[in-house]
């Protein structure tokens, strides 16, 4: 059994390894990892061909938040060049559940080694920025790092210079040229910011913020995967309307903008 603590790059080989056994399929081309609130997006990518718990595959630990999945499927969609093999993360493991940054990037570690080469982190995100709307997809041009850690380990000094590939970006906006791009912020959580913290991460340049994507945009591009990130503005941060933040006011707002987030999903992944 490899551990995924001592060797993170060896289990998701083993994950990897089973999801080829579960799905009788050799390799995948693309993954998707699916947000708080992007569940529903699922439906516009058709009838999933093979669907199991993270914990059926080694190394992920059993989901812990509510809303938040757990779920791996496995899809097959038409696209411009042929059938695409797409692996859909329903629901992730963030860092401020305290297992530390190998079991958040254990997913898109698994499906790099499972042969994708895009890998797509959707999440659901605080609007720093004023002119973001509650329910809008905003693309993810760059990002800055609260968290003061990396899974990365030793002298892997990855160039983050095209992080967000703006080769996938400009697809993305030829399919929606409604879609704006914005600088995301990773804050540990769980709790939210201050009004305070709010002020400072906009005049550091941030146009959202939320607690997911950037490890696992870190790990996919250091294992060679190009990346698209996509949040969707659920809330505004602290202090930007005065209203607090809950979790159920975030949900629903995800549940209404699915519709239109899975057919962009859909429009993108027939042109990869
Ligand atoms: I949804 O306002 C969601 N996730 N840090 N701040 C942070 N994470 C979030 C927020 C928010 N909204």
């Amino acid at each position: 059994m490899t551990d995924l603590y001592s060797d993170p790059i060896g289990t998701a080989v083993a994950a990897a390894a089973k999801i080829a056994e579960l799905t009788g399929k050799e390799k995948h081309d693309v993954a998707l990892v699916m947000g708080s609130g992007w569940m529903p997006a699922t439906d516009a990518l058709g009838k999933a061909t093979h669907e199991f718990a993270v914990t059926d595959i080694p190394g992920f630990p059993a989901p812990t938040v509510v809303g938040h999945g757990g779920l791996i499927r496995s899809y097959e969609i038409a696209g411009a060049n042929g059938t695409i093999n797409a692996l859909v993360f329903l629901g992730r493991t963030h860092l401020y559940e305290g297992k530390g940054l190998e079991p958040v990037v254990h997913g898109v570690r698994t499906a790099v080694k499972a042969g994708c080469k895009v890998v797509v982190l959707t999440n659901a995100c605080g609007g720093i920025n004023r002119e973001y709307k509650v329910g809008q997809p905003v693309l993810i041009r760059d990002h800055i790092s609260m968290t003061a850690t990396s899974p990365l380990i030793g002298a892997d000094f990855v160039d983050l210079t095209d992080l967000y590939s703006k080769r996938i970006r400009e697809l993305v906006k030829h399919e929606d040229d409604s879609l704006s791009e914005g600088v995301y912020v990773h804050w540990r959580g769980p709790a939210y910011e201050t009004p305070a913290e709010i002020n400072m991460l906009r005049i550091m340049g941030a146009d959202l913020v939320g607690m997911s994507t950037v490890p696992e945009a870190i790990a996919a591009h250091a294992l060679g995967a190009e990346v698209l990130g996509i949040s969707l503005v659920t809330n505004a941060a602290a202090g930007v309307t005065g209203e607090k933040l809950s979790h159920t006011e975030v949900m629903e707002a995800g549940k209404a903008a699915a519709g239109r987030m899975g057919e962009l999903l859909a429009k993108v992944l027939k042109q990869l």
